[in-house]
């Protein structure tokens, strides 16, 4: 049966499930670099140019290997600009019986292809993404009866399933989760890696110029591109994070620092979410380091955790709950985004440094998503659509199913808990604790109120304030409510005009 094989630019794994019983004599690959996909948030560049970069080295290696591939660029004449405009001209270039795909990333995108069928009258065969560790219909089952969907319980269930760091049906170690030894304070002289960055070549020179020429007003720059295009070199970032990050992955993994933007953090979502890695092999890198004694248990555990516990667990959440999921405001936020997350001009340095940070690395680690730019988000009550939207756009390893539930849900609490059993709200103090901005900004994170304060400390008391009736029921925020208790009225209303008024000043975009 002569087949279409469509791959998507974040489908670049050669075990695809959609080329898995490719018919080299007569099957065609179809690969479409389109407009639409570029632009349905204005991406960062680097994340278009990682994209477009590795497709085309992608197809390149498909076509060594004597595959049939078609590829659509982005500039070619007659281009529809999308996904389904492509497919219905590949169909009338190429007489064949059916369809072939990989499902999809995104709702957005699945949406589309259900109607591929009916559209041009062909079998459409949407097969399952098995590059991940638990299928859809895995989580399905894990939540089935469930009161709460704790990461914690699915990921002790995914260890068990694997075997990965088990003895027997116990954790090694005797404990499921190093956490707690994993929230450091970075001490000043420590050595840190240096980023494994990429040269890039021809084929990605040729395509930074396309996107200089077709993008250049979307935010972010584009001359630091350092990114991985090719399996081998994301291979190569790899082995450099095992060696390099990963023994000291698990004590600072919830530390800042400024100007260095990636610490002990692997760097490597990008290449996992666009297929160049797979998850498991990921995984099964970081656990054989363990007994070679080249990195601590607490280290190889906590890494596990991100990618076997978070990342399987925020994909199962997705899939299991949208469309709707997207659509809930707990908090009933609807400021709109300040102007400052996309020009970087804020007194406020720990904010400042990891917007200009996103603006020339399409990257921040965790802890800056969650604590600096979520945390503040929340606090000031932005809209979650607005939240979501930036977060999609800045980053280079943005893909919705995995960048809605972590801002959603863990970072914004809009989801009112289905994925955090409390928000991650936090004032001046905890930021202070974790980095050094503080030493060189315009406010001071021990002054509670006033011109000198910092804004997280008025606007932290504030969101607890306004919010007690959603948030007071639930026992995890029963200290802070204690702490508020006692505050006398007085000092609560200066908490409240305060942090009015510095609301009421932000500009938005
Ligand atoms: P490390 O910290 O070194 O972790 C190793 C790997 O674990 C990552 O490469 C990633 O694959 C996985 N991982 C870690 N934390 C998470 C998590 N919470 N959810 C899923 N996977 C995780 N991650 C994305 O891949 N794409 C996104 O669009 C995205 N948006 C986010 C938005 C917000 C508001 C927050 C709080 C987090 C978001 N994350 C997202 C999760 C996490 O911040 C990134 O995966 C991580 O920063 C990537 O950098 P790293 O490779 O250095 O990760
Ligand atoms: C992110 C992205 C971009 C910028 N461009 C393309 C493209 O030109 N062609 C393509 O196949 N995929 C692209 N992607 C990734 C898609 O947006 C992604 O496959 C869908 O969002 C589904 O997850
Ligand atoms: Fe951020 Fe406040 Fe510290 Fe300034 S004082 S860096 S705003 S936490």
């Amino acid at each position: 049966m002569k087949t279409l094989r469509l791959v998507l630019g974040d489908q670049l794994s050669r075990s695809l499930s959609a080329l898995r019983d490719v018919e080299i004599s007569q099957d065609v690959v179809l690969m479409v670099e389109a407009h639409d996909e570029a632009t349905y948030v204005r991406h960062h560049p680097q994340k278009i140019v990682l994209v477009l970069s590795a497709m085309r080295h992608f197809a390149a290696a498909l076509r060594a290997e004597g595959l049939q591939v078609d590829y659509v660029r982005l500039d070619d004449a007659g281009h529809s600009g999308s996904f389904t405009g492509e497919l219905g001209r590949a169909l009338s270039r190429h007489p064949v019986d059916r369809v072939v795909v990989t499902e999809p990333g995104e709702w957005r995108v699945w949406d589309l292809m259900r109607t591929w069928g009916t559209t041009f009258g062909i079998p459409v065969e949407m097969r399952e993404d098995d590059r991940f560790l638990c299928a859809r219909a895995e989580f399905a089952a894990w939540v089935k009866g469930r009161q709460g969907l704790r990461m914690e319980f699915f990921y002790r269930q995914m260890r068990r399933k694997t075997g990965w760091l088990m003895n027997g049906d116990q954790p090694a170690g005797g404990r499921w989760n190093y956490d707690a030894e994993n929230r450091k304070a970075l001490p000043p002289h420590l050595a840190l890696p240096p980023r494994r960055r990429f040269v890039p070549d021809a084929i990605t020179r040729e395509v930074m110029t396309l996107v200089e020429q077709r993008f250049s007003d979307h935010f972010g720059d584009l001359e630091s591109f350092g990114w991985a295009a090719t399996r081998a070199e994301a291979i190569e970032a790899l082995r450099h994070f095992i060696t390099n990050g990963l023994p000291r992955f698990g004590d600072y993994q919830d530390a800042m620092k400024s100007g260095e933007d990636a610490l002990f953090h692997a760097v490597l979502s990008p290449y996992l979410n666009i297929g160049l890695l797979l998850p498991a092999e990921v995984c099964e890198a970081a656990l054989d380091a363990y007994p070679q004694g080249s990195a601590p248990l607490s280290a190889v555990e906590g890494f596990l955790r991100q990618i076997l516990g978070w990342r399987e667990y925020v994909r199962g959440i997705y899939w299991l709950r949208m469309p709707a999921y997207a659509q809930t405001n707990f908090f009933d936020a609807h400021r709109p985004l300040p102007a400052f997350y996309w020009t970087g001009e804020t007194a406020m340095k720990c904010l400042r440094e990891t917007i200009e940070a996103t603006r020339r690395n399409a990257y921040a680690h965790h802890i800056q998503r969650l604590m600096l730019t979520g945390n503040f988000a929340l606090l000031a009550g932005i809209a979650p659509a607005r939240v979501e939207e930036w977060y999609l756009t800045v980053y280079a390893d943005a893909f919705e199913w995995v960048e809605l539930p972590n801002t959603h849900g863990m970072a914004l609490h809009a989801d009112g808990g289905v994925l955090g059993s409390k928000p991650y709200a936090a004032s001046g103090a905890y930021i202070h604790r974790m980095s050094d901005y503080c030493a060189g900004c315009a406010y001071d994170p021990k002054i509670k109120l006033g011109l000198q304060a910092c804004p997280f400390n008025y606007l932290y008391w504030h969101f607890l304030i306004v919010n007690e009736t959603r948030l007071k029921p639930n026992p995890r925020m029963a200290l802070p409510y204690r702490t508020l208790a006692r505050m006398v009225d007085e000092h609560r209303r200066q908490i409240v005009r305060q942090a009015q008024e510095f609301l009421a000043g932000l500009d938005s975009e």
